[in-house]
């Protein structure tokens, strides 16, 4: 019958991009999506009209995409991640689809003013940190640089925890992102795939031949959500598929003919809670059930639907690995390759070498672990009851490895036991980087000094053994969101001053800048555009916080997950050192003072204690500092609430100075920093993770670094240990009016014994002393304008290599072996390319 709707032609539902258009399919969707009278439509309403009205020209374009990369047989790469932060995407869409002047316009029209609509939008916080950044930065420049990739995820229904901050104490709420709906996804009710758990596994005799069979107990259905990723000015649109859990119909019949309905309904929110919630990656995983049946759930999906599309290709199995690959991020999706092993022996009859070299051709793994403590393992005994059937198949991956070893090293127990991919005692584990590095064709670390770091510290046996499969690819991020729609003003003089708007495909432009980084005009256009972004800021800071600060203070920020490692901990430390100098002044004195606003914003894991106390010391302190007419505009300490990409947006293009002080040898990239730099934020920092590289760029003499270096953090560990580290008395001076109670009652000992007894392992004391001097350099540099703005000028201009096309360029060509594939079509913009 299908046929015959190929005849059939739509009434004008081609969506033109033309002012007028936008207008009616605007109306549309007021009238005949959300059922609404035009009179009455409130921003809310009026936020998901327009997202209809673009998820209409996506829909077309993401269509056409998927079909031409069919119709040309490409190979593509499948990205697989457990987080998205994708933020919000209604100003991304716009953008990318080159049409804001035109949706502007017609907003303005019909009463509404875009930039508020913009607001209206949840902020989907998919992920927790990093790594599920870069994966939305990742979807971008794939998208804009046109090559062939799906991203696959998970749909949570609650997302990152929503953080409100009460008498300076972080509190945990729900956030249900989908309250409004969804305008981006679209629900394919006709992809869907069962999912497996639990069970046993018997030994069968199939055509003579021995066999496992796994008897499952568990079956779940995922169902896909498909969000159109559209690439900037490029008619590609790629897809970023996320699973829903649902219960499998089969499943409840069976409870209800026992009679059972009520049980039947409870197996049924059982189901659904798999993909309920997202957890928070820095708390331990180990023992929950529920996240190791998520990653299953994903990659299970994952496997399913790529094998499904490979088989249209009417191909041997055997060349699976020439049309797909699979980049994993981070070890967590790393059971995907064993589901495919065990898909390619127990379905589809291949051996088990013929299936084990598919899988190691196709799937390649990136690490964003530094601490070999911190690197993923799951429960054997959880394993083999929730997977009894792909435990077997990890034993069996493991006893060829070992083979390997054995004849690499003969008789070196100590190799055995440390590369194995069981860990035997005290307790039995199956550790995850391992087996990904096993059955990868490829793994990467994600700066230079971070691959060092794989290649010498975490995996040195592995790196020995293969040394070929270790490569280095420093992480990026879109200039899409994080200049062009972050911060308008300084991408209109960046684009004027370079002559070129293409600035935003070829990151590298920016060096331009560099040549005319002493012109006094574009110095003072330049702190103009710095300013208004302060302004902007600091009206954000009086609505949330009911606190004023000057926008003619200098602007320090700190923004990120709130972590002992990241030493949010130091810099609270030196703005309370700071306030008690200034205390100690006299007015002549205080005149030299540059005034400063220091921001934090992040998040800290809700079981992670000492991190919700460095969040209550920053309010205690900047209690009692903001309330200080003393001090006044000399000092002021803002924590902004609830952390996430939204926010970043707003603070990042208005920082003079950013801070990035983990200590050295513990960040693996930090990709804020980037993000901060491109923006003409001077960079604060250690020599660690994106800083190493980052001063490099922007020149060693125009970004402020101090502290120890990664090489001598193991010496003076064990001399801050053996108590023969003498401490700086600035820094114990500061401890004990914490301890005094001077900055409230909060029990601050734990946080306080953290430092102290040789317990100080990240290095907050040691490191005290030249993050002081390197203050006062900051404070001199800022009160000279054109050095300053110089320094401002140069770190936009030196970030151009940290654009994530760049890091994608290097995935597709020296990882995945794809090409772009440009689908050309009706571009609707005028702007170059
Ligand atoms: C983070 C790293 O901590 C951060 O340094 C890096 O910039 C980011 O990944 C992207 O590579 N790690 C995570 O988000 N998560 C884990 C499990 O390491």
């Amino acid at each position: 019958m299908h046929h015959w709707l190929r005849h059939i032609s739509l009434p004008s539902y081609s969506p033109d991009t033309d002012v007028k258009s936008i207008e009616k399919f605007f109306v549309h969707h007021v009238e005949y999506t959300l059922a609404r009278y035009r009179g009455n439509i409130n921003q809310m309403g009026a936020y998901r009209a327009l997202a209809m009205s673009v998820r209409d020209r996506l829909i077309e374009r993401w269509k056409d995409t998927q079909l031409y990369f069919k119709k040309n047989g490409v190979k593509r790469v499948a990205y697989l991640s457990m987080e998205y932060l994708i933020g919000r995407s209604l100003q991304n869409a716009i953008v990318n689809l080159g049409l804001e002047e035109n949706f502007s316009a017609a907003m303005k029209n019909l009463g509404y003013v875009l930039e508020d609509l913009y607001e209206q939008e949840a902020d989907a916080g998919l992920g927790y940190s990093g790594l599920g950044r870069l994966a939305a930065c990742f979807m971008d420049s794939m998208a804009t640089m046109d090559y062939p990739a799906w991203g696959y995820g998970l749909r949570y229904k609650y997302g990152m925890f929503y953080q409100k901050i009460k008498n300076g104490c972080q509190f945990e709420y729900p956030d249900y992102w989908l309250e409004n709906g969804n305008p981006w996804e679209v629900e394919r009710l006709d992809i869907m795939y069962p999912i497996h758990f639990y069970g046993t596994c018997k030994m069968e005799m199939v055509d003579g031949k021995p066999h496992m069979a796994w008897y499952p107990q568990q079956k779940i259905l995922a169902v896909a959500y498909d969000t159109p990723i559209p690439g900037y000015l490029t008619y590609n649109t790629l897809n970023l598929r996320l699973w829903s859990a649902q219960p499998s119909k089969e499943f409840d019949l069976d409870q209800f003919n026992s009679g059972d309905l009520y049980s039947s309904l409870g197996d049924r929110s059982h189901a659904e809670r798999i993909t309920a919630v997202l957890y928070p990656n820095d708390s331990s995983f180990e023992g929950k059930e529920l996240r190791l049946k998520q990653q299953y759930f994903m990659v299970s999906a994952t496997v399913q639907d790529l094998l499904r599309r490979f088989r249209e290709s009417k191909r041997q199995l055997t060349d699976f690995p020439e049309l797909v690959c699979v980049q994993m991020n981070d070890s967590h999706p790393t059971l995907a390759a064993i589901e495919l092993l065990r898909i390619l022996i127990d379905v589809e009859g291949m051996s088990y070498d013929e299936s084990y070299k598919v899988i190691c051709k196709s799937f390649s793994f990136t690490n964003h672990v530094v601490a070999r403590s911190n690197l993923e393992k799951w429960s054997i005994e959880l394993m083999e009851k929730v997977l009894p059937r792909h435990m077997h198949l990890i034993y069996e991956i493991n006893h060829h490895f070992l083979q390997q070893v054995e004849k690499k090293w003969p008789n070196d127990q100590g190799k055995l036991t440390h590369m194995s991919i069981i860990e035997e005692s005290p307790e039995r584990y199956v550790r995850m980087a391992n087996l990904a590095i096993v059955i990868c064709h490829s793994v990467n670390g994600v700066t230079e000094i971070h691959s060092e770091m794989m290649r010498t510290e975490v995996f040195p046996d592995f790196f020995k053994l293969w040394p070929e499969r270790f490569l280095s690819i420093t992480n990026g991020v879109t200039p899409r969101r994080w200049m062009l729609e972050a911060n308008r003003e300084m991408s209109d003089l960046i684009t004027k001053w370079l002559r070129t708007p293409s600035w935003t495909l070829n990151l590298d432009l920016l060096s331009d800048l560099a040549r005319q980084s002493d012109v006094g005009s574009l110095q003072k256009q330049w702190s103009l555009a710095k300013h208004i972004n302060k302004e902007r800021l600091a009206g954000y800071i009086e609505k949330t916080l009911g606190l004023k600060v000057s926008p003619e203070s200098l602007f320090d920020v700190q923004i990120k997950r709130v972590h002992q490692y990241k030493r949010q901990l130091l810099n609270i430390i030196y703005v309370i050192h700071r306030y008690t100098t200034i205390k100690s002044m006299t007015i002549e004195e205080r005149r030299k003072v540059t005034p400063r606003v220091v921001i934090f914003a992040g998040k800290a894991a809700a079981n992670y204690a000492i991190a919700k106390s460095i969040i209550q010391l920053i309010n205690n302190v900047s209690v009692v500092i903001n309330n200080d007419k003393n001090i006044g505009d000399l000092l002021k300490v803002v924590f902004l609430p609830n952390y996430c990409v939204s926010l970043a947006e707003i603070i990042i293009p208005a920082a003079d100075l950013s801070q990035h002080i983990s200590t050295a040898g513990t960040e693996a990239c930090g990709t804020s920093a980037m993000k901060f730099a491109m923006n003409g934020s001077i960079i604060l920092g250690t020599m660690d993770g994106s800083i190493v590289e980052l001063s490099k760029e922007i020149g060693e003499t125009n970004v402020f670094t101090f502290g120890t270096r990664a090489y001598d953090v193991p010496s003076r560990r064990s001399a801050v240990r053996n108590g023969e580290w003498g401490v700086d008395s600035r820094f114990e001076a500061v401890l004990s009016v914490i301890e005094r109670g001077d900055f409230g009652s909060h029990d601050f000992a734990p946080l306080l014994n953290s430092l102290r007894y040789g317990n100080d392992y990240y290095l907050l004391s040691v490191d005290f002393p030249a993050y002081v001097e390197v203050q006062d350099n900051i404070d001199a540099a800022y009160k000279i304008p054109n050095l300053w703005n110089k320094k401002s000028i140069l770190s936009t201009a030196g970030s151009g290599k940290f654009s994530s096309d760049r890091s994608i360029k290097q995935y597709a060509n020296q990882i995945w072996k794809i090409k772009p594939a440009r689908r050309s079509g009706p571009i609707s913009v005028s702007a170059e390319r």
